[in-house]
């Protein structure tokens, strides 16, 4: 056993990933439960899918569950994708269910994986890449470049389709309204930021919000609701579920037609 070839098969195999991967049907931007139920599905239906994200892990807001008691609470609308996931759910009365966060993003990540998503952890998407006003692509650097605010020029990503999954701070769609100058079309005329909480209504617009934004860019998660303007929901996690998988509909009628 040499120290040299355990390097030289990581850096090999690691790499080999990344160029298989910088041409994209969809990049996916942020790992937490609706960017990886987005990729999950796209996956499944034979896409190829990268999903970036900024953090060691992925998971985003889900393994804290409520306020760090790792459990989370899903609508029975959804069960039917926990029992696909093979997720244990518990009926706590007659329209929720609860789950372990743990189990649950493990069981999600696994499965968008088996399915042939890639998952490229502590890379920060910074920018988009824009031709004749359509996102068809982005732009990664280390996500420990950014933290240590060096100046190291970045790296690109060619996609068909980016999806911002990033959650609370819509962080793709804000870039975008900063390179075109202008701002996305939402009701309230451009990227909003939630509004305070309400469970039921939060987890009943984010389908709707749930969009194509930006010829190329859809928003799913808490972005959707974080670009239109509707409330934020708290530890209920069944709209995270349909807001991916409504995305990842919505690309595949797209990418089918091409
Ligand atoms: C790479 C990035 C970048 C970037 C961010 O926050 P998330 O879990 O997002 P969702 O929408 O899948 O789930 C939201 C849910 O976790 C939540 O917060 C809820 C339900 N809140 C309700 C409430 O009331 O508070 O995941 C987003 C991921 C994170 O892992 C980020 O690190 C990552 O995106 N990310 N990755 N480049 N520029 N920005």
């Amino acid at each position: 056993m040499d120290e040299i070839d355990i390097s030289r098969a990581i850096i090999e195999d690691f790499t080999k990933n990344f160029l298989d991967n910088l041409t994209v049907d969809v990049a996916i931007v942020g790992a937490g439960p609706s960017g990886l139920m987005c990729g999950y599905k796209l996956a499944q239906s034979g896409y190829k899918v990268a999903i970036f994200e900024r953090h060691l892990r992925a998971g985003g807001g889900m393994p804290g569950g409520g306020m760090m008691f790792n459990s989370i609470v899903v609508q029975k609308e959804v069960i039917r994708i926990f029992d696909e996931l093979g997720i244990t759910t518990h009926q706590y009365n007659k329209d929720l269910f609860v789950a372990s966060s743990i189990e649950t993003i493990s069981a999600l990540c696994y499965k968008a994986m088996k399915a042939g998503a890639k998952i490229f952890n502590l890379m920060s998407v910074e920018d988009v890449i824009i031709r004749e006003n359509c996102i068809c692509g982005i732009v990664i650097n280390w996500s420990a470049v950014v933290w240590s605010k060096l100046h190291v020029d970045p790296l690109s990503v060619k996609a068909k389709f980016v999806v911002d999954a990033t959650g609370h701070d819509a962080e793709i769609c804000r870039i975008v309204e900063r390179k075109i100058g202008k701002k996305l079309d939402t009701a309230d005329g451009g990227v909003c930021g939630e509004k305070s909480m309400w469970a039921e209504k939060a987890e009943t617009e984010i389908i709707n919000n749930t969009r194509e934004v930006y010829p190329g860019l859809f928003t799913c998660g808490m972005a959707a609701n974080a670009v239109s303007g509707s409330p934020r929901m708290g530890a209920i996690f069944g709209g995270m579920f349909l807001s991916g998988e409504k995305a990842a509909e919505l690309i595949g009628t797209k990418l089918k037609k091409e």
